[in-house]
């Protein structure tokens, strides 16, 4: 399970100018995150933007992660989509792939019953031989899963984990108090360190995509007890999500990278990028907090 603890980038997807799938970028942001130290990649999760891309795309993202990491980290790819017979498909996609585990936000929008989530994630794991690991992101998806849901999902020994993308660290720690050896990820990047003194294993987020190297000096700090160093830290790359919040988080961070070198272009349709002024002011407030 060590291959899953540490701190994994939920990869953004880049695009061309023309608005296709810019595999090379990618491959640049992958290799600037190994050079970084990161564990893995989350590929196609929400920052990735799998629910704006045509399952084609999605392929084309989970196969470039995959060929470019070259085996020198765990990979994880996001295949939920609201079908079952689709998500299977990406899954045994990810798996031919050469993917660690899948993961899969629960299925949302018609408001399934339990039994019908359930069932969605049995189906998937049982048309694949990778583990799986639970997205819990209820502030997007729409879905709670209370703790004995998520218990009845953990219980099986082909769930291996959860991405816990919610502030409810009461609950976070109940699961891994029923389940010690099943890996936790913490999902809110602000709220790191909360989640690691809470029990999580390590962590999946947006902004790893540029400040993967913060939140590993954060995980190293906790664990090896300097915890004032560890709080200073997240203090830190507090202050730098604080101006993102207020930017548009997905805006922001794409801004941001494409500074740094790596032109992953804007967040597709609806969403609106930043005008020229706006990224000027972006940069300008982040200057004091980080080297662009
Ligand atoms: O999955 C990410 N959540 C979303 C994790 O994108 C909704 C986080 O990494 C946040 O983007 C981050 C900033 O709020 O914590």
């Amino acid at each position: 399970m060590d291959r899953f603890k540490g701190i994994f980038p939920a990869l953004v997807t880049p695009y061309r100018a023309d608005g296709s799938v810019d595999t090379g970028a990618l491959g640049m942001l992958v290799e600037r995150l190994l050079s970084q130290g990161v564990k893995g990649f989350y590929v196609d999760g929400s920052t990735g933007e799998a629910f704006l891309l045509t399952p084609e795309e999605r392929r084309t993202v989970i196969e470039t992660a995959a060929e470019y990491t070259a085996g020198r980290a765990t990979l994880i790819a996001q295949i939920g989509c609201i079908s079952t017979r689709q998500s299977i498909e990406l899954a045994q996609f990810a798996q031919a792939c050469g993917y660690d585990a899948v993961s899969s936000v629960a299925p949302f929008y018609y408001k399934f019953s339990f039994a019908e989530i359930k069932k969605y994630y049995y189906d998937i794991a049982d048309a694949v031989d990778i583990p799986m690991i639970v997205y819990n992101i209820p502030v997007l998806s729409g879905v709670s899963l209370s703790v004995s849901q998520m218990a009845e999902l953990l219980g099986d020994p082909r769930f291996i984990g959860v991405k816990h993308t919610s502030t409810d660290y009461f609950a976070l720690r109940q699961f891994k108090t029923a389940f010690p050896d099943k890996v936790i990820f913490n999902g809110f990047d602000e709220t790191f360190l909360a989640g690691l003194s809470m029990g999580a294993d390590g962590a999946i987020g947006s902004t790893y995509n540029f400040m993967a190297d913060r939140f590993i000096k954060i995980y190293n700090d906790f664990k090896a007890g300097r915890m004032e160093d560890a709080m200073r830290g997240q203090a830190e790359a507090d202050r730098i999500i604080e101006v993102l919040c207020r930017y548009g988080v997905m805006q922001a961070e794409k801004a941001i990278l494409t500074k740094l070198g790596i032109p992953v272009g804007e967040p597709r349709a609806p969403f609106i990028g930043l005008s020229q002024k706006k990224r000027q002011a972006l940069f300008g407030e982040l200057t004091t907090l980080m080297a662009l």
